[in-house]
């Protein structure tokens, strides 16, 4: 059965035919393609076209689909059972090797994706301070609990629904979002909710709005200003952590957040999620303290073993120069080729993470993000996708590389890209 066969039984049975809203392809037309198999830098399609995949199951795939490695520890995992219901020896190890790597992180809770982290971090900000209002900011996503679907970027942002509907009134109303980037916007923002704000919570460098960095001392601050103010900072690196450094975007800017979110790498693939960070604001968790979370495949053994054969590959190699250089590399190309056809365009890119908006403002926050020429934007994504590259099918999402991208995949992507632009 091909794509659009698969898709017509889709939209039978599943709302807009996806389990997740971007990957309708909405914002830039067209109809998804399904993927029966992925390996290395490669998506194969139900329709036996071979792409370049610059979206990366969306971060976990750093080390390219199916790696031998994580493939080895998933099956030896699966000959000791699925799920126990129970503590497993695996979830030890992961807390070991996070707590290895991320400096903030003493403590660590084991959930099942991004959204439960943020969620679950947010619940035990607000029972640790004693305090209901929360700061984000808009275009950073958190993923769809109610208190963080408010301006919200990726799928939320693509639809056209940044705001969405049945969040109530009163818990939208504990929500202040501010914009990126913005240090009088944060001092207003605690002067006009004074001893109220329980946390700030950021996607550090911003992935769900395109890729979007910090100006130079902007994360200090905010460190510096929330502990003033005795709100905790919360870091959400379900993108960033292990993508960007072993110890993520606060490694690399040296801050120390109170707590930390992460997901995607650390499952290898399989669905997770993780926050951590003090041990004394960890420890209001249940059982020990009074905020209750909790989960039946939480820490499960499948996920956990992908996850740490992932980290352990991740400390072997060390890749991060490696894709920080195919980062620039792709970068070069596409500025190049732009150059050339007079097309105003910026790429912010660190690492493997990267975002192309075709506009000639740079893009520090929501607002200008929203420059970029998204319609353009879908053209090139169709010109690539038609010469073999995939990005993420929207204009506010980041492009992941991965380690097996490097060579020959690199190469012809940049190839594609160059021609891509040349003919928009
Ligand atoms: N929230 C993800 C992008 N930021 C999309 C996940 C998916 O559609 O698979």
């Amino acid at each position: 059965m091909n794509s659009d066969q698969l898709f017509a039984r889709a939209l039978q049975l599943i709302p807009g035919g996806v389990n997740s809203p971007v990957r309708a392809f909405r914002s830039v037309g067209g109809a998804p393609f399904f993927v029966k198999a992925a390996r290395g830098a490669t998506l194969v399609t139900a329709d036996d076209r071979e792409l370049i995949d610059f979206v990366c199951t969306w971060g976990p795939a750093i080390h390219g689909h199916n790696h031998p490695r994580i493939k080895a520890a998933i099956a030896t995992a699966l000959e000791s059972g699925t799920s126990f219901g129970t503590p497993n020896p695996y979830e030890v190890e992961m807390a070991e090797l996070i707590v290895k790597f991320v400096p903030s992180i003493r403590k660590v809770r084991m959930c099942n994706s991004g959204t439960e982290a943020t969620m679950s971090a947010i619940r035990l900000a607000r029972g640790f301070t004693k305090r209901d209002k929360i700061i984000k900011f808009a275009g950073c996503y958190h993923g769809h609990s109610d208190s963080l679907l408010i301006k919200a970027g990726s799928g939320a942002l693509t639809h056209g629904n940044p705001d969405s509907a049945g969040v109530p009134a009163s818990v939208a109303q504990d929500t202040v979002v501010l914009p990126y980037n913005d240090r009088a916007a944060l001092e207003a923002g605690f002067a006009a909710n004074p001893g109220q704000i329980a946390c700030v919570i950021i996607e550090a460098y911003c992935g769900n709005v395109g890729f979007i960095m910090p100006d130079a001392g902007y994360l200090q601050f905010l460190r510096e200003i929330t502990a003033k103010h005795g709100a905790l900072l919360i870091f959400d690196e379900v993108m960033t952590g292990f993508r960007l450094a072993k110890g993520g975007v606060q490694e690399l800017e040296k801050i120390t957040p109170d707590l930390t979110c992460l997901g995607k790498i650390i499952g290898g693939g399989l669905p997770v999620g993780a926050f951590g960070g003090r041990a004394d604001i960890m420890d209001h968790l249940a059982p020990l303290g009074p905020v209750y979370q909790a989960g039946t495949l939480s820490g499960n053994p499948l996920a956990m073993a992908a996850g740490i054969a992932g980290l352990r590959l991740l400390e072997e190699l060390n890749p991060y120069a490696r894709l920080d250089a195919l980062g620039q590399k792709l970068r070069d190309a596409v500025l190049a080729a732009c150059r050339a056809k007079g097309l105003a365009v910026q790429v912010p890119q660190r690492g493997s993470m990267f975002s192309i908006f075709f506009t000639a403002t740079p893009v520090r926050d929501y607002a200008t993000a929203l420059t970029g020429d998204a319609k353009l934007f879908g053209r090139f994504f169709h010109a690539c996708l038609a010469k073999g590259v995939y990005l993420a099918p929207s204009a506010y999402e980041a492009g992941f590389i991965s380690t097996a991208h490097e060579g020959a995949a690199i190469d012809r992507a940049c190839e594609i890209f160059a021609t891509a632009i040349k003919e928009l």
